[in-house]
């Protein structure tokens, strides 16, 4: 480090489960990575999470935002334990933290590594290469709604989804944009504006009225019922994906499926303009199933961590991280259970560690 070198700060939150076993796994390689770079990352541990939820009646303290507001990054693992309702764990943490930085771009890469086995028969990596572009804002996420007579035989509940034109041309802006920096410039968008006749003829309005400002991208919409069917039997033909923020959570967890592994899926939650901090998290949950035995796969947690240096500016360092996870994925000796290996997290997270050089 030189007197003019620049130190990230970036808040952790490791959450529940598993995800207080990647997260360190992630930091370590991070700090590899970066070695040789003119800059020095530090980390701040904020304890937030179910087990505080369970202490304290909340999932984060009452002045989080403002406190993470401070930070170049948040880095985060996985929320959800037994004992505290999901919804109050995604809403209570991941959601207020998305709104309130406006973190539209939910970042979804889906990519087949080298050397893994995809459950689709005989695909090999080339032919898996998509990318999802989620919005992260609003949608079917806004959270409006509410329940009466809870309880009662004729209980009511009413779940808004807010489609914004604003919402909209700027998700699709930011995905034409990425489509036509991609060797293929192709776009998918995820519509189902035969059913859902007033938020979805907006969204494909929107998306259609961008894509006018992008030639160079070829582009089609499809019903997302017929994508799904099309990330299975021809994922050759897809490369980016705008989706809305129900469509584009689902669609991911297939991507994830047929690259072999939730565990290796990587997530950036993105404010575009650098107003805020970006939040970078394994797109899987906090796995209770295999909490505490340390079999968790860090790759999603790694390679999550590496999108967040893309985002810091330090491209390089992504580079060799992504790189990494190729050769001991490649290599295939070290692998987690989920990929059919017998490795540990710690394993898996020294071969990349070694693989970085
Ligand atoms: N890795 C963060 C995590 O725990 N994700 C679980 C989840 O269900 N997130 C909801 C979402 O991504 O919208």
């Amino acid at each position: 480090m030189t007197a003019s070198s620049t130190t990230y700060r970036i808040a952790v939150i490791a959450g529940d489960g598993i995800g207080t076993e990647v997260t360190p796994a992630g930091i370590d390689v991070l700090r590899h990575a970066v070695r040789g770079e003119d800059c020095a990352l530090e980390f701040t541990d904020f304890p937030w999470g179910c087990e505080y939820y369970l202490r304290t009646g909340s999932m984060m303290s009452a002045d989080a935002l403002d406190r993470l507001q401070d930070f170049d990054a948040i880095y985060l693992g996985a929320v959800g334990a037994p004992g505290v309702p999901d919804h109050i764990s995604v809403w209570e943490l991941i959601l207020p933290i998305r709104q309130r930085f406006d973190q539209y771009v939910n970042l979804r890469p889906m990519r087949l590594l080298p050397g893994v086995t995809s459950p689709l028969a005989g695909r090999e990596p080339h032919e898996i290469d998509m990318v999802c572009v989620r919005e992260n804002s609003e949608g079917e996420y806004a959270g409006l709604g509410g329940r009466l007579f809870a309880d009662t035989p004729h209980e009511v509940a009413e779940q808004t989804g807010i489609f914004t034109r604003r919402g909209v041309d700027r998700i699709a802006q930011y995905a034409f944009a990425l489509a036509a920096r991609r060797p293929r410039r192709l776009l998918a968008s995820a519509t189902k504006s035969n059913a859902l006749q007033h938020s979805m003829v907006l969204w494909d309005n929107a998306v259609e009225a961008v894509a006018g400002a992008h030639p160079s991208v070829e582009w089609r919409k499809y019903h997302v019922d017929a994508l799904v069917a099309r990330m299975v039997t021809h994922p050759q033909t897809l490369d980016v994906i705008v989706a809305s923020n129900l469509f584009g959570d689902i669609l991911t967890d297939l991507g994830a499926a047929i690259t072999g592994s939730l565990g290796v899926a990587p997530g950036a939650n993105i404010n575009p303009e650098r107003q805020y901090p970006s939040m970078f998290e394994p797109i899987h949950g906090s796995a209770p199933d295999i909490a505490g035995r340390g079999i968790a796969n860090p790759i999603g947690a790694i390679w999550a961590g590496a999108l967040m240096l893309d985002h810091l500016g330090l491209a390089a360092a992504h580079d060799r991280i992504t790189t990494a996870i190729e050769r001991v994925m490649a290599a295939g000796e070290v692998r987690t259970p989920d990929l059919g290996g017998q490795a540990n997290t710690l394993d898996v997270t020294a071969a990349v560690v070694d693989a970085l050089g």
